[in-house]
């Protein structure tokens, strides 16, 4: 269960921050609908959500999760992989502060961005990726089996990060695209899989009862509501054009 979220307004500089789509610059007006609407969705789940305000100098600041690992003992600071995201974390470490006592920290010349962590029950999966290099992941590594959790690392081959290409729903289960369909480290889940044109709705959130997935993708829908979950869809478009996700949007824990 899942009782509390951070996430961060969207600001006007977002429609300048980094993306490698050809997707087109986002609206932002529609941005602030859509990320109000996450905020709507997230509070249907029923998570508790802190607001935090906009940072006009970090245009890629609304995407809150790479920037910190939270489990149910402690916190892990990132170092994001991006220079101009690096400093979010800065704002980051004063709110986590209010949450947790035991917090560690990925260092140079390590990085690391929280969209390449998923966790599926006490084992971390940690994507080494453009953003999180062999060092962060090692980092965090450690301090996760420290703590008695299990962690693999996984260099990706083609998804931004690790969580643009899998989640996890429960039970044992996962969604998965690309190259995690037939990946060796993951075969031992129950998978549902999400073709080519609907790449992005495997950057999905199961979230208590419910599992928000982006609108327009029929068919990963049909599967989730056969598998039997309660779908809750969010228009993404204005997210997807700075290749964002569901995931990237919030911390929850
Ligand atoms: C970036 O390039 O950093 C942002 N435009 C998108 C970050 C997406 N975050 C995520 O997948 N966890």
């Amino acid at each position: 269960m899942f009782k509390q979220v951070i996430v961060k307004k969207p600001s006007s500089s977002y429609v300048n921050g980094l993306t490698t789509s050809d997707l087109g610059k986002p609206d932002y007006e529609k941005v602030l609908v859509q990320h109000d609407n996450y905020i709507q969705a997230l509070k249907k789940c029923g998570v508790e959500v802190e607001y935090l305000l906009e940072s006009d100098e970090f245009p890629d600041s609304t995407f809150v999760e790479d920037t910190a690992v939270l489990t149910p003992e402690f916190a892990v600071i990132s170092n994001p992989g991006a220079e101009t995201r690096n400093k979010e974390i800065i704002e980051m470490e004063s709110v986590i502060k209010k949450y947790y006592d035991d917090i560690r920290y990925i260092k140079a010349p390590g990085t690391l961005d929280g969209g390449d962590v998923l966790q599926i029950d006490d084992h971390f999966y940690i994507g080494i990726s453009e953003r999180t290099n062999e060092e962060g992941a090692e980092q965090l590594k450690r301090i996760l089996e420290s703590a008695d959790y299990k962690a693999t690392i996984v260099p990706l081959k083609e998804f931004f990060h690790l969580k643009t290409g899998i989640a996890y729903l429960g039970n044992n289960q996962i969604i998965v695209a690309g190259e995690f369909v037939d990946h060796p480290d993951f075969d031992h889940y129950e998978k549902i899989i999400v073709t080519k044109e609907d790449e992005y709705s495997a950057n999905c959130i199961r979230v208590n009862d419910y599992v928000i997935i982006p609108k327009g993708y029929e068919e990963t829908k049909r599967k989730l509501n056969e598998a039997g979950y309660q779908i809750i869809e969010l228009e993404m478009s204005e997210f997807q054009k700075q290749d964002g996700g569901l995931s990237c949007l919030s911390l929850r824990f």
